[in-house]
């Protein structure tokens, strides 16, 4: 059931969106653009799904830190993100590492990313500062969690939610009592403990926080000075506060879903080729868990301006199909059978290909009689004619990116190395 929230709490907010993380685990698809530059959900970047979460919340003051591989995110955050306007006290301001401060200088880590731009919050003039990280996919109403946070007057208020335990090692995992006041704190923990009464699960960080701008202030300046510190949230900040006591969970649950009764509260990490790839074919199924359709809760982006898109069937007469499959704009499907696919924009496909389980970025091109079952094709690439993947694991293995879920990544360079064999 969605909370009843006090309107005016978000105009006293800003959200600062940690974006300059890589994501390495996706492999290839961001060896030139950090994570949250990644494409998702046919029109959409990763990002857009945080910045719309809290501009759908009434926010309307951002800053976005980004670091590793930075130009196709700013790109993105100059094109699509253009909308707030210095008149009615609106701001989204870019914040490259290494360009205020010390032209040398890169965030030390996440927590050293706000410290280096304290200046600029200063200038924003809120009471609440919500940290996010700009790379989850994710629908959540902040402004239930900024009302927890000034009823119940902790330090900090974490965003949590339950997760498998064996995967939580890779969340920082914390422990609560019956008031949601959080008693341990573990950043990544080899060995998750499991939550009481919920066996197989474990309380994960969601890697947002809550606090007072003037609490994290002074507590930012005092890290600063801390030659210990690694000057990151989960590592050093969080732990220390829970220490001594001031730290409350807020649980992602249906008190903060955006919009219908029956909708349950949804969060992916999209962090792994596979989850990449299963997230996003799971779009195209007849009622999907994340429902990008919503009005109430638009996702903001940068969309091309592009004709719509064309099915066609070659001379033939084999029809340019795609069923239960999504197909942004400015596509051309010319004697294609599409399958469970998600293709973006600008893509074009040829004459007695087959794609099944294919996600497209944009202006990707499969050419004649390419055959594809569990693809992720990067922006741009140009499948040669007669291309046969996943059927043959070992062979396309010697080629492309297989995944351990059997999905296969191809890039241009892979394609060009092939082709030059
Ligand atoms: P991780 O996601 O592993 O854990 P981290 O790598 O610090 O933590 O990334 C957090 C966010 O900050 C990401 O959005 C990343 O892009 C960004 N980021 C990383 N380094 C940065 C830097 N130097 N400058 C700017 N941005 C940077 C965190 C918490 C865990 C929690 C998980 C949930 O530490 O406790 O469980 O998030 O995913
Ligand atoms: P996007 O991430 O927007 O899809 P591209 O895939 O075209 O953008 O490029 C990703 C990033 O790599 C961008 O920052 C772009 O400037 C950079 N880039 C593209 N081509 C090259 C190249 N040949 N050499 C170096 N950098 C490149």
């Amino acid at each position: 059931m969605k909370a009843k929230v006090n309107q005016r709490l978000a105009s006293k907010s800003m959200a600062f969106v940690l974006a300059g993380g890589r994501g390495s685990r996706l492999k290839e698809l961001t060896d030139r653009r950090a994570k949250p530059a990644v494409y998702f959900g046919g029109k959409t970047r990763i990002i857009d799904f945080a910045l719309s979460n809290a501009y759908n919340s009434g926010i309307r003051k951002m800053a976005v830190a980004t670091q590793y591989k930075a130009h196709s995110l700013i790109r993105h955050l100059q094109r699509g993100w253009t909308f707030f306007r210095a008149e009615r006290n609106e701001y989204l301001d870019i914040l490259p590492a290494s360009q205020r401060v010390d032209e040398h200088r890169w965030y030390l880590g996440t927590a050293d990313a706000v410290t280096q731009n304290i200046d600029i919050v200063d200038s924003y003039d809120v009471e609440y500062v919500l940290i996010l990280a700009g790379d989850h996919i994710y629908k959540m109403d902040y402004e239930v969690m900024i009302q927890q946070h000034a009823e119940s007057g902790a330090d900090v208020t974490v965003g949590c939610l339950t997760v498998p335990q064996k995967e939580a090692s890779a969340f920082g995992v914390m422990a609560v009592d019956e008031s949601r006041k959080i008693t341990d704190f573990l950043e990544k923990p080899a060995n998750p403990p499991e939550m009481p009464g919920n066996p197989g699960m474990s309380l994960a960080s969601m890697g947002i926080y809550v606090f007072r701008w003037d609490y994290l202030r002074a507590l930012l300046l005092a890290d600063a000075e801390n030659p210990k510190s690694s000057h990151d949230f989960g590592h050093d900040l969080i732990p220390d506060i829970v220490a001594r006591g001031g730290a409350m969970a807020h649980l992602f649950d249906d008190s903060c879903v955006t919009s219908g009764e029956n909708e349950k509260p949804y969060w992916r990490d999209v962090g792994t080729i596979d989850s990449f790839h299963s997230t996003n074919v799971a779009l195209t199924e007849f009622t999907p868990e994340l429902d990008i359709f919503d009005q109430s809760w638009p996702v903001w982006t940068y969309s091309e301006i592009t004709p719509p898109t064309k099915f066609i069937h070659d001379e033939e007469g084999r029809r340019g199909s795609a069923i239960s499959s999504m197909v942004a704009g400015g596509c051309i499907i010319s004697g294609t059978e599409v399958r469970e696919s998600l293709l973006f924009t600008g893509c074009r496909t040829h004459s007695y290909a087959e794609l099944f389980q294919v996600v497209a970025l944009p202006n990707s091109v499969v050419n004649r009689s390419a055959i594809l079952k569990r693809v992720v094709l990067d922006h741009g690439v140009v499948v040669p004619e007669g291309l046969v993947v996943g059927e043959d694991p070992e062979e396309d293995a010697k080629w492309f990116r297989v995944s351990e879920g059997g999905v296969t990544l191809i890039t241009q360079r892979m394609l060009d190395l092939r082709a030059d064999k």
